[in-house]
């Protein structure tokens, strides 16, 4: 346990971490005797790690894409963009949010590298995006905004724009209007998980009215084979969480509002670790789970 919590963990560690919450009841079923406290255990022991790699570095989950053209593939590990929202604020404290994000750049080497439009040709032989939605509530203290998204709600759909002619503007109501959609392809599915922000209009930073608030979501990812597989073309399968974080640019949560900011996504949740390194650690903290129960 010592070892585990003061050394940075392992990229098929923190693969396990990250994919914890979702896999434990699955890895519980194989190993009945890790209980609730083991599990308790593990979670700690992930977060000391991730906070001992944190102090390092950042390590975003490779992923090579196969792009639409005559460009050659190429190695990403996260995607940087814009998104423009709508969302509706009820006076109940609930709101829904449905979001159009437009993929800019890729950006490689643990998010230091922008790969430029001719190494990747987004934005000039083909353009990406995604559509969002969710429900959510939020709760207001003096300037301060805080929203959580609810689980179970809404859905995300990635699209390939081989034209790359798209646009969507947001309508009258909750729906954006596309245009030059004909061609565009659905390449993966996601159901959000889990997602939380704020905004705050007093934060010393928002006074150009660019940075007020933050927010981050999670949501499973399942590419659509073959369109695509055959884009996210490694690791196979493919990573089965997307992760989102966002930065909010100033709004009043009142009514119907059209916001924006910047949006930057990168992927994980596969490959599933060895289940011999699972074990021991699932092992080792039995028995010291064992050990406290006989002391
Ligand atoms: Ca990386
Ligand atoms: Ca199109």
């Amino acid at each position: 346990m010592v070892p585990l919590a003061s050394a940075p963990l392992s990229s098929r560690q923190r693969t396990w971490c990250n994919q914890f919450p979702y896999a434990a009841r699955w890895h519980l079923r194989f190993l009945p005797s890790l209980g609730w406290l083991s599990a308790n255990l593990l979670v700690a022991a992930c977060a000391l790690g991730a906070q001992s790699a944190s102090a390092q570095t950042t390590v975003f989950a490779d992923f090579t894409v196969q792009p639409t053209g005559t460009g050659a593939n190429f190695v990403a590990d996260k995607i940087t963009g814009n998104f423009v929202e709508i969302a509706n604020f009820s006076t109940d404290g609930s709101f829904s949010a449905n979001l159009y994000w437009k993929g800019g750049a890729f950006v490689a080497n643990d998010g230091t590298t922008q790969l430029t439009a001719s190494a990747t040709g987004l934005g000039t032989n083909y353009g990406i995006y995604a559509l969002y939605t969710a429900d959510a509530t939020f709760s207001r203290s003096g300037t301060r905004t805080d929203f959580n998204f609810t689980s179970g709600t809404g859905s995300l759909s990635f699209w390939l724009d081989p034209g790359n002619n798209t646009e969507y503007v947001p309508g009258p109501g909750n729906d954006f209007v596309g245009s030059n959609t004909g061609d565009d392809i659905r390449i993966a599915n996601g159901d959000p998980l889990s997602g939380n922000g704020f905004l705050d209009s007093a934060n010393p930073q928002c006074g150009g009215g660019i940075f007020c608030g933050a927010f981050g979501s999670t949501t499973t990812f399942q590419l659509i084979d073959p369109d695509g597989t055959s884009f996210f073309i490694a690791p196979t399968p493919f990573y089965q969480l997307s992760f989102q974080s966002g930065q909010l640019n100033n709004f009043d949560p009142t009514g119907r509002q059209v916001l924006n900011g910047s949006l930057d996504v990168v992927f994980n949740g596969v490959p599933v670790p060895e289940p011999t390194s699972i074990a021991l650690l699932g092992l080792g903290l039995i028995g010291l789970s064992r050990r406290r129960r006989k002391g």
